[in-house]
């Protein structure tokens, strides 16, 4: 099958392969749903490529390289997850916490969520706590989105989650994890509203809270978002 084969494509970082293969699998039809399905299996790639690194046979070249073609993928499928109204229907601020460089699952999180019709302010990686703090303070978002990939993340958005506690700020906010180590009792332990390692699922819990807060705000109303 066609998307097993672009996993197979990353995994063995073969750039040729790999986009021979979307460009196949997208010149029918291209959607949403291809453009998350390619997203999914580039992803199922990278843990190849990580379990190779972890076994010795890839080196930090070869995760440079698996992240650069994971950037291009998003790039060539970003023009199906584009959103159309100029509206937006909630304000997310997302970033890589401190010490930790990853960003591209964060980056997929960040395309979907606008795809969605989200306004995203995108602070970047290795992210202080007090700088998810001044900027809450700044853009009042309805939620917060942390992205780690390194276990060591863990423990890094749990200082950001206390220091936004600490400033009086987590009441009004929903706040949302990702990346490959976040899991339910990472997600208790820091102090987070929800988590989740798939951009699609996470996407639709800020949907879904928008939808509550809209309710909350106006319950004589059936909200449509
Ligand atoms: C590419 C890569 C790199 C690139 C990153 C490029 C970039 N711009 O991001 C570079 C080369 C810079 C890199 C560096 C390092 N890396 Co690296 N890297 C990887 C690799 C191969 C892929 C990561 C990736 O992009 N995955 C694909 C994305 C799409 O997945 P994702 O992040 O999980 O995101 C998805 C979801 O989790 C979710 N999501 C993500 N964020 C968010 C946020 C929210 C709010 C939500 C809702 C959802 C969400 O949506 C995404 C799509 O569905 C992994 C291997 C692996 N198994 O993952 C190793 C890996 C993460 N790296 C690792 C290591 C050790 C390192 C280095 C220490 C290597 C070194 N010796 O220098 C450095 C650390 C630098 C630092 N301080 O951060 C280890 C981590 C081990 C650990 N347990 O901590 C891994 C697991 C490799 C391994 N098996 O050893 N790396």
């Amino acid at each position: 099958m066609i998307l097993e084969d672009i996993t197979s494509a990353l995994g063995e970082l073969d750039e040729e392969l790999l986009f021979r293969l979307i460009n196949e699998y997208l010149s029918s039809d291209p959607s949403e749903e291809k453009a998350n399905k390619i997203i999914s299996y580039c992803q199922e790639g990278t843990k190849i490529v990580g379990e190779r690194y972890h076994m010795g046979e890839y080196f930090v070249g070869d995760l440079i390289f698996a992240g650069e073609l994971l950037t291009e993928v998003i790039d060539m499928v970003k023009p199906y997850l584009i959103h159309e109204s100029s509206e937006y229907i909630g304000k997310i601020l997302l970033g890589t916490v401190h010490g930790d460089l990853h960003d591209i699952g964060k980056n997929i999180f960040k395309s979907m969520c606008e795809a969605a019709g989200f306004k995203v302010y995108d602070i970047g990686i290795d992210q202080k706590e007090s700088t998810f703090v001044q900027k809450v303070r700044e853009i009042k978002p309805d939620i917060v989105g942390m992205s780690g990939i390194l276990t060591v993340a863990i423990e890094a958005m749990k200082e950001t989650v206390d220091a936004l506690k600490e400033a009086g700020l987590r009441d009004n906010l929903k706040i949302i994890i990702g990346g490959n180590p976040v899991n339910i009792e990472a997600s208790n332990y820091i102090g987070a509203d929800a988590f989740s390692v798939n951009s699609n699922e996470g996407v639709n819990i800020c949907i879904d809270w928008m939808k509550e807060k809209k309710q909350i705000k106006d319950p004589s109303k059936n909200v449509e978002i």
